[in-house]
């Protein structure tokens, strides 16, 4: 996404799931730090060419800045004021870091509920090559028998899951200091406000995942928070 906003011309390799690992290595990627695997390779990474040596890195943080840096137009994540040590740039910083959080689950733990409820349909949507891969490393990541990782009582789950975006959509409004009004054409759903920023981005992958995965629930939150995490995949689709 940040290489379209951007208007940079790429080159996509796809790969399975199961076989990030060997491209990786074999491209000398740099591996992502997990909780539980000792070794493990996300995506996504960039290959920077026009380098020599090639630069490899992974991370879409990582990526976002090094975008940045080189081409500083339609910035990702320096959407702060150029100079880092002014108050504004401070409060901008701790405030992607506190949406950032969200997306962890570490400002609310109970956002990872949304996970437990997509994970188990992800194997639909998966190539026959990567189902033993995905079921293999969630059991080990969630210590517990794949068909046990969906929560008991779904409703219960996804009330908790409303409840944490309520609280972020209010983390957002108070950010913008006004409500965002769907219905205000105008009025745009970014993070911050008047500007697209890597936040929007990782939030509108992480909803893609989940309409592409379990579309019952993304339906479901497409009516949540007046319509502003549809609104939101709308604006940044042309990116996708
Ligand atoms: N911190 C990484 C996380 C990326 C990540 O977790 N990617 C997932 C897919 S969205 C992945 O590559 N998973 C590989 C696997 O499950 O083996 C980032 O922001 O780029």
């Amino acid at each position: 996404m940040g290489l379209n906003y951007k208007g940079l011309s790429f080159k996509t390799r796809w790969t399975t799931l199961s076989g990030i690992r060997e491209v990786y290595e074999e491209a000398g990627i740099p591996p992502t730090p997990h909780p539980v695997e000792n070794v493990f390779y996300s995506v996504p990474a960039l290959l920077d060419t026009s380098v020599t040596p090639t630069l490899a890195i992974s991370q879409s943080f990582n990526i976002e800045k090094y975008l940045d840096e080189k081409f500083p137009n339609n910035p990702l994540w320096s959407v702060a004021p150029p100079n880092a040590n002014s108050e504004d740039t401070k409060q901008i910083l701790a405030y992607l870091e506190g949406i950032s959080q969200y997306l962890q689950g570490t400002k609310d733990p109970r956002f990872k509920t949304l996970f437990t409820l997509v994970i188990p349909e992800v194997p639909k949507i998966l190539q026959e090559v990567d189902i033993p891969y995905f079921r293999e490393t969630r059991t080990r990541w969630y210590n517990k028998p794949f068909d046990a990782i969906a929560p008991k009582n779904k409703n219960q789950a996804l009330d908790e899951v409303k409840d944490v975006f309520d609280k972020l959509a209010k983390f957002m409004d108070e950010y913008r200091e006004k409500p965002f009004d769907p219905k205000d054409p105008l009025d745009h759903p970014w993070v911050l406000g008047d500007v697209v920023s890597w936040a929007d981005f990782a939030l509108a992958g992480m909803f893609k995942w989940v309409e592409l995965s379990n579309s019952e629930i993304w339906e479901e939150i497409k009516t949540w928070n007046n319509g502003r995490w549809v609104r939101l995949m709308g604006e940044t689709a042309q990116w996708i």
